[in-house]
């Protein structure tokens, strides 16, 4: 996903269960990865622009009604002084994943993983690597598979695919020269 335009339509019309925030359109081109993974998980989950700064209320109304609108995690991205996701944490009681934006071109993402780390006691962001949006939505999925046995089965066949991806790429190798005995 390397445009800023609205990732493919969600077609799944079930209740959302995920909600992926993020401060600007500018973060779609690393959030879009995360729809990108629930909708191949049939996950779903709504997608929309919250910022902290320019549309604070909206931030507060989002998180103060997710419970209630059937939301169990929020992914929420950001760039530089990253706010939503601690913000939308404080305002909530449900899982906040916090993915760090490098949106700033002179500390790359650092102001905000720090933003998103640097959480007070009893109000975590559970933070992944800057511009980790794909694993925030593994995460989301793993939070999700404690309750739901097919997320959970979801989970293994996805790791498998992991492997098998890199037992490939091995036996590629072997033929272009290296060797192993395991
Ligand atoms: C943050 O500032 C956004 O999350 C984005 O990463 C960054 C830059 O936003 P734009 O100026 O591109 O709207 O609030």
């Amino acid at each position: 996903m390397t445009s800023t335009e609205a990732p493919a339509p969600n077609d799944i019309r079930d209740t959302p269960i995920v909600g992926i925030i993020m401060g600007s359109q500018s973060d779609l081109k690393i959030m879009g990865a995360a729809a990108e993974l629930l909708r191949q998980f049939a996950i779903p989950y709504e997608i929309t622009l919250v910022s902290p700064h320019r549309t604070p209320h909206r931030m507060v109304e989002y998180a103060e009604s997710a419970r209630k609108r059937g939301l169990r995690v929020i992914i929420a991205g950001g760039g530089g002084a990253a706010h939503l996701p601690g913000m939308v944490a404080a305002f909530t009681t449900i899982p906040v994943i916090g993915v760090p934006i490098n949106s700033t071109t002179s500390i790359r993402g650092i102001d905000s993983v720090l933003s998103m780390l640097q959480m007070p006691v009893g109000v975590p962001v559970a933070t992944v690597a800057i511009d980790a949006a794909t694993n925030a939505a593994v995460l989301a999925t793993q939070i999700l598979g404690l309750s739901n046995a097919r997320l959970a089965d979801v989970l293994e066949k996805y790791r498998s695919s992991l492997k098998d991806k890199v037992m490939r790429t091995i036996d590629e190798l072997r033929k272009g020269g290296f060797n192993d005995d395991i």
